[in-house]
């Protein structure tokens, strides 16, 4: 890894099927980035039993998430690659940070206080350390940015809070990271309610647009968007359903919001819905192909796998190394 390169870390549950916000919130960003940073990547299955999973399916997932990081263009040369439970590190710094972390700045946790209500019967105590654990993540490789969609904006807040009390407390041991956002695609809307953002544990399969969906579903989901009575295209926030169908638009072709107003002046919902649609699938068509061969590969996507785990326990190794020495955990002296 290049020395000069300033460190990119991120990671996406293996808690479903991954959405176009998934796509454009992140996993294209962390593709575009591979070339100019020293880029980490994970799946995160320690965080994804926060929600019940069934096992059976958690492991067929991880799998599946990591065939898609790469066929998203996401290359294992460039990257380090790994999966979250592989690298025992993680869990072992979660455990100092939660003791660096007060109780109150759990609770204030907007994401908590969303999954709590969507889980009112599983209200678990890793879903509220669920933010300890990313911080966990992110300071164990001394990470600069951290691209990801808007809505983990505070979970990285909250990773900069302790690791600052970290280094205040003891002596500078963590960097503090930055998140990375691009403003065009941080928050794709769900299409059935647009005042909601995206996301692959929704129950309502309409609302999402999976990358793996063949090219007549997205069409039809498309179609089915929840818009408004007023028949204009236009980048309004106020029309929620309408703006995220230009958002998603504009960050699919690049276009900016007043090219797309001019261009579908006097045009109705439908054709625009149709354009919308058939851009999303052009954009994903390539990626399913790649998909299938990557994941037909199951030695190959092991052994990514098994060297992104040593790779990435190395570094790992030795932040917790330094951290554990700084808190006064006892080594012992291997000379005697
Ligand atoms: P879940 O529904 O299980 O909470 P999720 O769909 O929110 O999952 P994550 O695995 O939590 O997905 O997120 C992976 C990455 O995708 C994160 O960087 C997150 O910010 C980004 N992301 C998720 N949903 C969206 C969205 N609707 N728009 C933009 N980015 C998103
Ligand atoms: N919580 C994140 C996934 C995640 C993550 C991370 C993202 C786990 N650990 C570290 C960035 C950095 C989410 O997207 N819901």
């Amino acid at each position: 890894m290049d020395e000069a390169k300033k460190r990119i870390f991120s990671a996406a549950q293996p808690s479903g099927n991954l959405t176009l916000g998934n796509y454009l919130g992140a996993l294209k960003n962390w593709a575009d980035l591979q070339d100019d940073f020293d880029c980490i990547y994970c799946v995160a299955d320690l965080h994804a039993i926060t929600v019940r999973q069934d096992s059976a399916e958690l492991r067929r997932r991880t799998l599946e998430t990591l065939a898609l990081y790469m066929a998203c263009g996401i290359d294992p040369e460039k990257v380090i690659f790994f999966v979250q439970s592989h690298v025992p590190a993680h869990a072992e710094l979660a455990w100092v940070l939660g003791c660096n972390t007060m109780f109150g700045e759990m609770s204030r946790m907007t994401q908590f206080k969303d999954k709590s209500r969507s889980h009112a019967d599983n209200v678990n105590v890793g879903l509220f350390t669920y933010p300890v654990l990313m911080a966990a993540d992110i300071l164990l490789y001394q990470t600069d940015l951290v691209p990801v969609g808007a809505d983990q904006k505070q979970h990285i807040e909250i990773a900069r809070d302790i690791a600052v009390r970290f280094n205040n407390n003891y002596s500078p041991t963590f960097v503090v990271p930055e998140p990375y956002i691009l403003k065009s695609s941080a928050r794709i809307m769900s299409l059935a309610e647009p005042e909601r953002k995206m996301s692959k544990s929704d129950p309502n399969k309409n609302a999402s647009v999976y990358i793996l969906d063949g090219k007549d579903d997205i069409i039809k989901k498309f179609r089915r968007a929840v818009t408004d009575s007023e028949a204009c295209v236009a980048a309004d926030p106020a029309r929620p359903g309408v703006y995220n169908l230009v958002n998603i638009y504009g960050a699919v072709t690049g276009k900016s919001e007043r090219e797309i107003e001019e261009s579908f002046k006097g045009v109705g919902y439908g054709a625009f819905k149709d354009a919308v649609g058939e851009a999303v699938a052009d954009l994903l068509a390539p990626v399913q192909t790649r998909y299938k061969d990557i994941l037909a590969d199951r030695a190959a996507l092991d052994r990514i796998l098994a060297e992104g785990a040593e790779k990435a326990a190395y570094i790992a190794r030795k932040t917790l190394s330094k951290v554990y020495r700084k808190v006064g955990f006892y080594q012992i002296d291997k000379k005697h």
